[in-house]
């Protein structure tokens, strides 16, 4: 008989943390990830924020370890690895290396598009949201049972990007780091170092992902933005 689905149980072992399920997929026959047991994962249980939900949680267990390195992806091994051994999986990170192809994932657990910035763009929550870690199972019906049910996944979908016809989020970039070859990670970082940059982008967030019109009641924190981009630069 199949177990009861931890889907449930993982929602509500994250909320105090300001985290959420963010939706579930089948890891894609021969590109599965690999269980520490060398077996390939079936499904996959996607973990991230919508919005800055987490940032205060997280700002408080920071203030609580302020000696601790990389504080974010601490705080996040720290809030999902025992959900994820509760819930009888193992908890993989965006930040690990060799990466999972957590934005792949993202598309199918969740029918979200890439904007032309490379940011997922979410019919809501915009450019504001983002993956903290995932669980892997070794179940595929697990995925089954509950993409079925995913909320945007089958629907008809309108990429925001598409109707958007003007894409300030193109020309606002001070730089001009985003054009159809790609991001240009240096011109971007180097601009960062300079006056203009610390006092511009450093300080108020990328110029690029602000000038996105959906979504903005969900902009991040000052201090959260800040936080991500010191950690980018
Ligand atoms: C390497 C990396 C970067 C690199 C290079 C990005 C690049 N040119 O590919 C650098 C350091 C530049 C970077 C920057 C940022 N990143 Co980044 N990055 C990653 C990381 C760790 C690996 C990406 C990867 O290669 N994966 C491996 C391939 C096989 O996986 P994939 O899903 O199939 O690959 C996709 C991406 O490579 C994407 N892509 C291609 N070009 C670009 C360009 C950019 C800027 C981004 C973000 C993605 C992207 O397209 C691929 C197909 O979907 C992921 C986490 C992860 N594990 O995926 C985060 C990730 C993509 N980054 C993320 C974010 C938020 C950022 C920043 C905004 C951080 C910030 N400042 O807040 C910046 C954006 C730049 C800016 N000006 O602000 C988020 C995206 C969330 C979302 N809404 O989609 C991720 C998923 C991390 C997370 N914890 O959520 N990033
Ligand atoms: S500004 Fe327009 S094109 Fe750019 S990310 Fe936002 S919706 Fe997409
Ligand atoms: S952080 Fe600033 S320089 Fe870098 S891509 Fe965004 S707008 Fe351009």
């Amino acid at each position: 008989m199949d177990r009861p689905h931890p889907g449930a149980a993982v929602a509500a072992a994250l909320e105090p943390s300001g985290l959420v399920l963010r939706g579930w997929l089948v890891a894609e026959a021969g590109a599965e990830p690999l269980l520490a047991n060398g077996k390939p994962a079936k499904a996959i249980c996607l973990i991230g924020h919508l919005g800055g939900g987490f940032w205060p949680v997280f700002s408080a267990w920071w203030r609580e370890h302020p000696r601790v390195s990389d504080p974010l992806d601490s705080w996040s091994k720290a809030v999902i690895e025992p959900v994820a051994a509760e819930a009888g999986g193992q908890a993989v990170f965006p930040s690990d290396r060799p990466w999972h192809p957590f934005q792949a994932w993202a598309m199918k657990a969740e029918a979200l598009r890439s904007s032309p910035l490379g940011l997922l763009i979410h019919p809501e929550f915009g450019l504001w949201h983002g993956y903290r870690g995932a669980i892997l199972f070794a179940e595929s019906a697990l995925g089954d049972r509950v993409s079925a049910k995913s909320a945007m996944v089958g629907q008809a979908f309108v990429h925001p990007c598409d109707v958007c016809s003007d894409k300030p989020c193109l020309s606002a970039c001070p730089v001009g780091a985003f054009s159809p070859d790609g991001f240009a990670v240096s011109n971007c970082r180097s601009y960062l170092r300079t006056e203009d940059g610390q006092q511009g982008c450093m300080a108020s967030g990328c110029l690029a992902r602000e000038a996105c019109p959906v979504g903005r009641s969900h902009r991040y924190s000052s201090a959260q933005l800040q936080f991500h981009m010191a950690s980018y630069s």
